[in-house]
Order: structure tokens, then C-alpha cells, then sequence
């Protein structure tokens, strides 16, 4: 018999900075107003478009975002440059993604009530890595000495359920008794704040999980029940950025090597295929959506979250039924699904169900079935 596998541990690490819409507009605003002085004679010409206003009902109504943390407030807010300042380290310090990993991964340690040496797997899941190797995992494995063995993956806004199959798996086929998922999402880096349609998407943040054999765990935790992944590929949520980049010096600095993305259009794809994944997944259990007593959903846009929700329960979701954060932290990638199932949980009564599902670029979609202990 497979052994079973426990969620037994979490945690959160949160960049001290704060941007509020308020203070990101101001910013965005300023840097309209000097780009359209600056180019004011193509302007009156004709031959090119004034820049339009960002503003902060707009953010609210489209997303439901009113502040998002970032490693640096400074340089994102100013219009000169307007992407965060990091300095780059020596190879002898840490990186500063996985500085936030130790951090997290700390706090999910002492959750679980167990310590690094216990722990077999390191598997950093986020959906851009400070650099391709040694890989990020690896050098969160030496900080918090560990040892088994680390990987990193990326399946961008789903890294982290894909992650806890990926770690559920070797659980159960006996490589590894627990294991690490850690996701360190530095958004604010891969992200053009000179974008209106997308300059407030994004936050940056980190969370760990600890999943470990039932029969070890010295927490009760959240049992997974089951797991599904799904892919299905799209062009409209892009990002270019990779290693082949200066083989065309002609590309470098254009703008899909940043996010991209049809923000509609997702919108319109992505919530039937993330109800019907749900739902599906909950069938092949013998479960329905009426018995799930909370949605930890991916943060990404409060309309989508209250949509998918409503797609799955027939009515409108109580606000406990599918907890929001996005509010606070933005989309934060793969970890927005896991901040709320972080923040969102110790209220569950053992026996009650919850589902974690995260969706994104690729498309991807995964979803995580729990069932308190
Ligand atoms: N202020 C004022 N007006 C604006 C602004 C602004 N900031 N931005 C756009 N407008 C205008 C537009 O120009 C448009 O004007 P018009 O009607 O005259 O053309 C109007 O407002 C409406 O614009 P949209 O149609 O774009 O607005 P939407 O209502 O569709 O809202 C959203 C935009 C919020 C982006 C919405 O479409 C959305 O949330 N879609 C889903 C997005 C999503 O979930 N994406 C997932 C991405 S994340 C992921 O998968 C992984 C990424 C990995 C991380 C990368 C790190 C950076």
C-alpha cells in the first residue's frame, strides 16, 4: 500500500516594502507626464500616441489589487527607472531568491515541527529562477543543510501545485520520506512597470510547504488526498527571457522579454478550463464542490476567483469559502494560491475538505485536493 502524505507544515516570507495603488499611479503618472513632454513634437505631429493615465479606480474595479510588497520600493517608484534595484551578490552570499526561501522554508521547518536534517528533497518551484545554476535549490539545501537532493522547476503561476505532486510522488514511491517545496517569487523583477495594462499586476513574496509520510509527521496537517495537473498551450501570457537571447543582439531589450499577455482573453479561457479542472478532479474522488468546504484558489484577479467559484457552486462564494489575498499581496505567481491556504486553514475542522488550485501561463492548471487531519 501506498503510505499516505501529509501537508504538515507551512510558511510565509514577506518583503518588508509596501506599494500602494495610490503611490504606484503617482509614479506611473509622472513618468507619462515627463515621456509626453519629452516627445511632445512626434506627439503634435502625429506620429505618435500621447501615453494614457494609470489610475487607481481602474486597478481596483479590473483586479481587486490595492497593494502589493516588493524586494525595492525605491527604484520601482521612480520614474527614471521604474524596475527594482538588486545589486547582484558574490558568488560566497546568498542570492536574494534564496535568501527568501531560508526564510520561508524556516518558518514551514518549525510548522511541521521538524528539522532540516530530516528532510530528503529541496524542490524550488517558481516561475523565474535568479540563475539557471547551480541551481537555486541547491544552494537553499546548503544554507539549511540538508541532504537528499534539490531541483528547481518552473510551470510559472502553477510551480508550486506541480511541485507538491512532484514531491507527493516521491513520498509515496519511497525516494524520499519529506520534502521541501519551497516558491520564491521575485515578480517585480520580470515585470514592466512602464506597462499600464500590466504594471500592477504583480508582488513579490515566498512561501514553503513541508510534506511529509503520514506515519512521521508530529502535526496532524492536511492529508492530499489527490492530485491533477493539466497543460493546454497559449500564446497569451508570454514572457521571451532566456539564454538564447543574445544569439539575436537584434531582440535583446524588446519588450516580450518581460511578461506579456492578453489579459482578456485569459480571463475568458482560463475560468471555464480552471472550473471544469476542479470539478473534474473532485468526481474522480467521489466528491463534489458542495462538499469542499474551502477554495484556496490562485490569486490573480478577484473577477476570475469569484467567477470560477460561482462556475463550480451553483451561487456566489461566502467570502470564507475561497479566501482572498490578492488584496494585500497582488498576483505573487505560484505562491498566491499557497499565502492563502497559508493564512486561510487553522479554522478547518478535521474531516472537512479543501482544494489548493493554481493556474497561469502555459496554460497550466493543478489542483491539490486536502483533507484536514
Ligand atoms: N488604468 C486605467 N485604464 C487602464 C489601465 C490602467 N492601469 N490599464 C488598462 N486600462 C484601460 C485599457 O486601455 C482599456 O481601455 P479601452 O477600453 O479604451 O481599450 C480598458 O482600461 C480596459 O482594459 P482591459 O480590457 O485590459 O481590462 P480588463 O478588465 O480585462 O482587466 C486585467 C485587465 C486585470 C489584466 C484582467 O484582464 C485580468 O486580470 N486578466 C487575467 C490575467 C491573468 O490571470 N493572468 C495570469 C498571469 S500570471 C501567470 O500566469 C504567470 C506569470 C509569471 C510571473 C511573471 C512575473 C512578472
Amino acid at each position: 500500500m501506498l503510505p499516505i502524505v501529509v501537508i504538515s507544515g507551512t510558511g510565509l516570507y514577506t518583503p518588508p516594502c509596501t506599494i500602494t495603488n495610490q503611490e504606484l499611479v503617482e509614479s506611473y503618472n509622472r513618468y507619462v507626464a515627463d515621456f509626453n513632454l519629452m516627445r511632445a513634437a512626434d506627439i503634435a505631429s502625429g506620429s505618435l500616441e500621447p501615453l494614457q493615465e494609470s489610475s487607481v479606480e481602474f486597478i481596483e474595479k479590473a483586479s481587486g489589487i490595492k497593494q502589493r510588497h516588493v524586494v525595492d520600493k525605491a527604484g520601482v517608484l521612480d520614474p527614471k527607472r521604474m524596475a527594482p534595484s538588486i545589486p547582484e551578490r558574490t558568488n560566497d552570499e546568498l542570492s536574494l531568491m534564496a535568501e527568501m526561501a531560508v526564510a520561508a522554508a524556516r518558518q514551514a521547518l518549525d510548522n511541521a515541527g521538524c528539522s532540516p536534517e530530516e528532510i530528503d528533497a529541496v524542490i524550488c518551484a517558481a516561475s523565474n529562477m535568479q540563475r539557471p545554476y547551480p541551481a537555486i535549490s541547491i544552494e537553499i539545501q546548503k544554507a539549511l543543510g540538508i541532504g537528499g537532493y534539490a531541483f528547481d522547476m518552473n510551470v510559472a503561476c502553477s510551480s508550486a501545485t506541480f511541485g507538491i505532486e512532484q514531491a507527493a510522488n516521491a513520498i509515496k514511491a519511497g525516494t524520499a520520506r519529506r520534502v521541501l517545496v519551497i516558491n520564491p517569487e521575485i515578480c517585480s523583477g520580470h515585470l514592466d512597470w512602464r506597462d499600464r495594462d500590466c504594471h500592477f499586476i504583480f508582488g513579490d513574496v515566498c512561501t514553503a510547504l513541508v510534506l511529509e509520510r503520514a506515519d512521521l509527521a508530529r502535526r496532524p496537517g492536511f492529508e492530499v488526498l489527490g492530485t491533477k495537473l493539466a497543460t493546454q498551450f497559449s500564446n497569451n501570457i508570454r514572457n521571451n527571457f532566456g539564454f538564447l537571447n543574445r544569439g539575436d543582439e537584434a531582440g535583446i531589450g524588446k519588450r516580450d522579454k518581460l511578461f506579456v499577455q492578453e489579459g482578456r482573453k485569459v480571463f475568458k479561457e482560463v475560468c471555464p478550463m480552471v472550473a471544469e479542472h476542479i470539478a473534474g478532479h473532485l468526481q474522480g474522488i467521489d466528491k463534489n464542490p458542495e462538499s469542499v468546504s474551502r477554495f484556496w484558489l490562485h490569486q490573480a484577479n478577484l473577477n476570475m476567483n469569484q467567477l470560477i467559484a460561482r462556475k463550480l457552486l451553483g451561487r456566489d462564494p461566502e467570502p470564507a469559502e475561497a479566501p482572498v489575498i490578492l488584496d494585500q499581496f497582488a498576483n505573487t505567481s505560484s505562491a498566491g494560491s499557497i499565502i492563502a491556504f497559508h493564512l486561510h486553514r487553522a479554522d478547518l475542522t478535521a474531516g472537512e475538505v479543501g482544494v489548493i488550485c493554481s493556474f497561469g501561463a502555459g496554460y497550466s492548471v493543478g489542483s491539490v485536493i486536502v483533507r484536514k487531519r
